[in-house]
């Protein structure tokens, strides 16, 4: 998809049935994406991107959502699934907004992937999740997890709080 003009609206959700998604261009407006079912995000035009946009943008898959390229965003960005997110590329919050991952199953981010923001990072999961390398340089980074939460290298690099990861896990 490749629109300046924007991609629904936060009260009109473009609904799509597609299997791989690439945006780019979004210039204006914002990105409401909502996919009746699984959903990769996938670079399908070779610049080596599944998301670069510079707009505040929500994309939902109703089922699994993989992320396969590149996201780069600089505003306010929510990735959700009711079902299971897997973090197989990066994903680059340039700016100093709010990035934003929930899932009703696992969030699992793969060795090579790196999610790294300015600003807050929340990841919001109720079943499990893995994490391998969350950085963010201003922000604070939330974790919760309802069930079994393993992470390898979580960061935030603003020296003067801290105290500003927490991570919390729901396992007994
Ligand atoms: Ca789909
Ligand atoms: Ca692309």
């Amino acid at each position: 998809m490749n629109k300046a003009s924007g991609i629904g609206t936060e009260r009109n959700v473009l609904t799509i049935d597609v299997n791989q998604l690439d945006v780019t261009n979004v210039y204006d407006g914002g990105i409401y994406i909502t996919d009746q079912d699984d959903l990769i995000l996938k670079d399908l035009n070779d610049d080596a991107t599944a998301i670069d946009t510079m707009v505040t943008k929500k994309i939902v898959a109703t089922g699994k959502l993989d992320i396969v390229d590149d996201i780069r965003t600089n505003q306010n960005f929510v990735l959700a699934s009711s079902d299971q997110i897997n973090i197989e590329s990066n994903i680059i919050n340039s700016g100093k907004e709010k990035l934003t991952l929930t899932a009703t199953n696992d969030i699992i981010q793969i060795i090579d992937a790196i999610v790294l923001g300015a600003g807050d990072i929340l990841i919001d999961e109720t079943d499990n999740v893995i994490l391998k390398a969350l950085t963010t340089f201003e922000g604070s980074i939330a974790v919760n997890s309802g069930g079994c939460l393993e992470a390898i290298e979580v960061r935030s690099l603003n020296i003067d709080n801290v105290r500003n990861v927490l991570m919390t896990s729901g396992y007994k």
